[in-house]
């Protein structure tokens, strides 16, 4: 008989791994929020919350004045521990597992027989695996499951998020989970405790496969974020408008092409796709061709820019947007950033940045030649405006202000002025 779950230790209190905490301590587990940033931990034990997610605060907020989360910098014992640290990548795309593994060492000294150890992060495949062994080494006193299948006194499992940000706290809810147990005992247990939260299916598999569902979700999007971005370089020359393209063949009933951008940003569609090319590179040919088409997109709209700069003598470019995406404020592995910054680099003129979820330039864009600006103010100083964001602020600014400008509308927002 499985045992509930009277507490739960989430390592991790990042986009992931704390709206999951909030969760969980909303439906009446005790939850013990750790991370190593102490600035995070002192802000959470406040009932605030140091990113950025819609209804997020209010929820931390009230989950730690009833005493259900608490945050701290070392892991305590619990009944479940849920590991939600980031996995980037170093060198030529190889995973970087050293969070994860700094992870289960520091769990490794609290666990107890019959606790339960998952995995969420974005990992490749065979990382499961890889945290036992981790904490087989550094506790040889207790059995895992790839040294005693079913009869082993810790059970783990994998179990990826899919939440979209900006809307975390309804699809962590919502959303269907598959849970991949290295036993079907493993699994059954770790779909127990999704179970105290999701009102989607708890969808069971074995660990390896949990692992691969993940990146190939986030795989099988940046191709096809690809095929549009190379289609909009493909319109371009064919000097077809690619955004009425785009919707023209979607009435197809079977087409569903997605939206062409500045290139593919974020933590994940950006990096997933090399933990498959990593582990299969003689044979992950369209997954890595995908990578490298979207990789290259935001040096395309740099060349672009230099060819409008080329016109005016030191010209005023409005660079509208620093997000990853629209109407968020993470601007991590933001293309729109890259773009801004070698625009900065090469010196064209003078950069005039807008980003409304930010109170202060990121520490690479700061220069001589760049300030932040509000819309109206960049646009109506612009010679180039260059929309990298679709924020939904972007939209109101009136084709009249636009009418004198070259604009580069990298999202196809205002369709109408389409240039690019
Ligand atoms: N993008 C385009 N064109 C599109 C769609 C997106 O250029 O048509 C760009 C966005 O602007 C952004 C990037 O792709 O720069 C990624 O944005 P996204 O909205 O596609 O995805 P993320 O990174 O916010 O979240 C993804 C989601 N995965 C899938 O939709 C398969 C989410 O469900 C995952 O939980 C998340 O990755 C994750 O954590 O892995």
């Amino acid at each position: 008989m499985s045992k509930t779950f009277q507490s739960v230790a989430v390592i991790g209190l990042g986009y992931i791994g704390l709206p999951t905490a909030a969760v969980l301590a909303s439906r009446g587990i005790k939850v013990i929020g750790v991370d190593i940033n102490q600035h995070a931990v002192d802000t959470i034990n406040q009932g605030r919350i140091h990113i950025v997610e819609p209804d997020l605060e209010a929820l931390v907020h009230e989950v730690v004045r009833t005493g259900k989360l608490r945050a701290t910098t070392k892991p305590e014992t619990a009944d479940a521990f849920l590991i939600a640290v980031p996995t980037p990548f170093k060198g030529d795309h190889e995973p970087d597992l050293a969070y994860v593994e700094a992870a289960a060492r520091s769990i490794a000294p609290v666990l107890k027989k019959g606790d339960l150890v998952i995995l969420e992060s974005t990992s490749p495949v065979g990382s499961t695996e890889q945290m036992a062994q981790w904490l087989a080494d550094a506790r040889p006193d207790l059995t895992f499951p790839h040294q005693a299948g079913e009869a082993a006194d810790i059970n783990m499992a994998y179990c990826p998020e899919r939440v979209l940000p900006g809307k975390v706290i309804y699809e962590l809810v919502e959303n269907d989970r598959v849970v991949g147990g290295m036993t079907p005992h493993c699994a059954a247990r770790a779909a127990a405790l999704y179970k105290t939260f999701v009102r989607g299916k708890c969808i069971i598999t074995n660990a390896r496969t949990a692992e691969m569902c993940k990146l190939t979700e986030n795989s099988f999007r940046d191709v096809n974020i690809a095929f549009a971005n190379e289609l909009s370089l493909i319109c371009d020359e064919l000097n077809i408008n690619v955004w009425e393209l785009i919707r023209l063949a979607n009435h197809h009933p079977r087409v569903n092409i997605l939206q062409p951008g500045p290139g593919v940003g974020g933590h994940c569609i950006a990096v997933d796709p090399w933990f498959i090319v990593d582990k299969s590179p003689k044979t992950a040919r369209l997954i890595r061709t995908a990578r490298e088409v979207n990789d290259h997109k935001p040096h395309y709209v740099i060349e672009k820019v230099k060819a409008a700069a080329a016109k005016f003598k030191n010209p005023k470019i409005a660079c509208l947007g620093l997000a990853f995406k629209a109407d968020i404020d993470d601007l991590r592995e933001s293309p729109s950033v890259e773009i801004v910054q070698h625009l900065k680099e090469l010196n064209l003129g003078e950069l005039f940045v807008v980003e409304p979820q930010v109170t202060a330039l990121p520490n690479n864009l700061v220069g001589d030649n760049v300030v932040l600006a509000d819309a109206n103010e960049a646009v109506a100083k612009a010679d180039i405006v260059l929309l990298l964001v679709n924020h939904r602020a972007f939209k109101d600014i009136g084709i009249g202000a636009l009418a004198s400008k070259v604009v580069i509308d990298t999202r196809g927002l205002w369709e109408a002025m389409e240039k690019i």
